[in-house]
């Protein structure tokens, strides 16, 4: 699905976030440290390679809301974009911080010059946000955002199962 917003594309699939390769940068929902760990995190690292890992952690700790930037190494994209989501029902207030996140990264993105960037669904796996809840903060977040953009043209959600793109389908195609 995809919707034309101040002539920003913003588009859901279902897939893998190491696998978007017309993508400039790939976002992590990164844990604090800037290393590996499980989910998203372990996916993008294992794909880019230990590189990333070492441009990564001098650049931590990042607080919940915050991301930084590196190369992407062996990914098929450029760049990464590290964003620490709140945990859910302990970093407050969480939808501030995670909104944070979505618009950190797409500022991130504007000033490296990127046109295209995908996003996973941050915060709703280990860290337990409810995915109904968390796809009506990213996407209000990034329509509200795409109207100042002058380089990104295209905001990528890449949404693991099918029952999480059903969730943000609902909700953008009601925004
Ligand atoms: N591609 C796209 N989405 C994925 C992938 C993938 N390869 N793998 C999982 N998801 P999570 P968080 C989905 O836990 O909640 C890590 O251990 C997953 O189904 O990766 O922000 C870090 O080290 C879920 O919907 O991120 C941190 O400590 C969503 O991506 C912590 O987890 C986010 O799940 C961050 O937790």
């Amino acid at each position: 699905m995809q919707k034309v917003v101040a002539g920003v594309t913003v588009e859901l699939v279902q897939g893998d976030i190491t696998a978007q390769k017309d993508i400039g940068a790939v976002v992590n929902a990164a844990n604090s440290q800037l290393r590996p760990g499980g989910g998203v995190a372990g996916a993008i690292h294992r794909a880019a390679g230990p590189e990333l890992e070492e441009e990564g952690v001098p650049l931590a700790p990042i607080k919940p809301g915050e991301a930084v930037i590196t190369k992407g190494y062996n990914l098929p994209n450029s760049h990464v974009i590290h964003c620490l989501g709140p945990v859910f029902g302990a970093d407050k207030p969480e939808d501030k911080l995670l909104a944070d996140c979505y618009k950190n990264a797409l500022a991130l993105a504007e000033e490296h010059n990127l046109q295209s960037i995908a996003f996973p669904a941050i915060s709703t796996g280990a860290f337990g946000y409810p995915i109904e809840e968390a796809a009506e903060i990213a996407l209000k977040t990034v329509l509200e955002k795409v109207k100042t953009l002058r380089n990104v043209n295209l905001v990528r959600f890449v949404l693991f199962s099918e029952k999480d793109l059903k969730v943000h389908e609902k909700v953008l195609s009601r925004l």
